[in-house]
């Protein structure tokens, strides 16, 4: 098994996810958080398990005198959502070697099952599982499906069965969307098997909300999260960051 200890703690984990930008573009951002500056103190300040970031960013935000303080992981692949009239396909963009390279103990892989390119991605999945395992660093798949062939990408079932091609595929981590209930997502964590889960954030309506998810969460038996706009389009980023780790590591302070 590989050690998942740099980015957890006490079995759980809390990521933030900074990738919207080559996913969203800056409509995501204010004039604050359009500076990855801003979003790596947040970091930091909020001692999250770890940070995605693009290689970009990575290269130019991040340096490994941080990796005691937080870990980073580098998301290899990516794409802008301007494409649309298509099945999505997300190229990889960097190598387990560049991230390592880059201070990543940890690398991530979107895989889109259901789009016509799937087969694509679970071939690069798979070589990335390959070389990440073979330098002993854990790969999170985001686990998204999603294409014409996927009418409902919310369908609990269909999330499951992407958590279950993450298990096959040897991720450590899968990276789901909430699939809508308790008793969803604790069907989603046993097809994911020894892989465990983390769940994404997604727009939610309000700080509540967001916050009721992490409970369901926790209350799962899933890993944790990972989760960017819920927290950094925030007025109070640390507060809320505060109020999820309460939750997320039963934090009493
Ligand atoms: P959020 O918490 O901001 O939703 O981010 C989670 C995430 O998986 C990001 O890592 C990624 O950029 C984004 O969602 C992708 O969102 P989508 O493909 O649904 O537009």
């Amino acid at each position: 098994m590989i050690d998942l200890s740099h980015i957890t703690s006490n079995g759980r984990a809390l990521f933030l996810a900074y990738d919207q930008g080559l996913e969203h573009g800056p409509t995501d951002f204010n004039d604050e958080t359009i500076d990855p500056e801003f979003i790596l103190k947040i970091g930091l300040d909020g001692k999250f398990n770890a940070i995605i970031f693009q290689k970009g960013i990575a290269e130019k935000y991040y340096s490994s005198e941080l990796k005691n303080e937080l870990s980073l992981i580098v998301k290899l692949n990516g794409k802008t959502n301007l494409v649309k009239d298509q099945d999505p396909y997300s190229p990889l963009l960097c190598s387990v070697d560049e991230a390592i390279k880059l201070g990543a103990v940890g690398v991530g892989y979107t895989v889109y099952p259901g789009s016509e390119f799937e087969a694509k991605m679970t071939e690069e999945l798979a070589t990335v599982v390959r070389e990440a395992h073979a330098q002993g660093i854990p790969v999170v798949g985001w686990m998204y499906p999603r294409g014409k062939n996927v009418p409902n990408p919310t369908d609990p079932e269909i999330i499951a069965y992407a958590a279950r091609l993450g298990l096959e595929l040897g991720a450590d981590i899968v990276k789901v969307q909430y699939p809508g209930s308790l008793e969803s997502l604790k069907h989603v964590i046993q097809s994911a098997g020894k892989t465990k889960v983390v769940v994404s954030g997604g727009k939610k309506e309000s700080e509540e909300e967001f916050l009721e998810t992490a409970r369901i969460v926790v209350k799962s038996g899933a890993l944790g999260m990972a989760v960017g706009r819920n927290i950094w389009q925030s007025k109070e980023p640390l507060e809320v960051t505060r109020k999820l780790k309460e939750i997320i590591f039963d934090q009493t302070c």
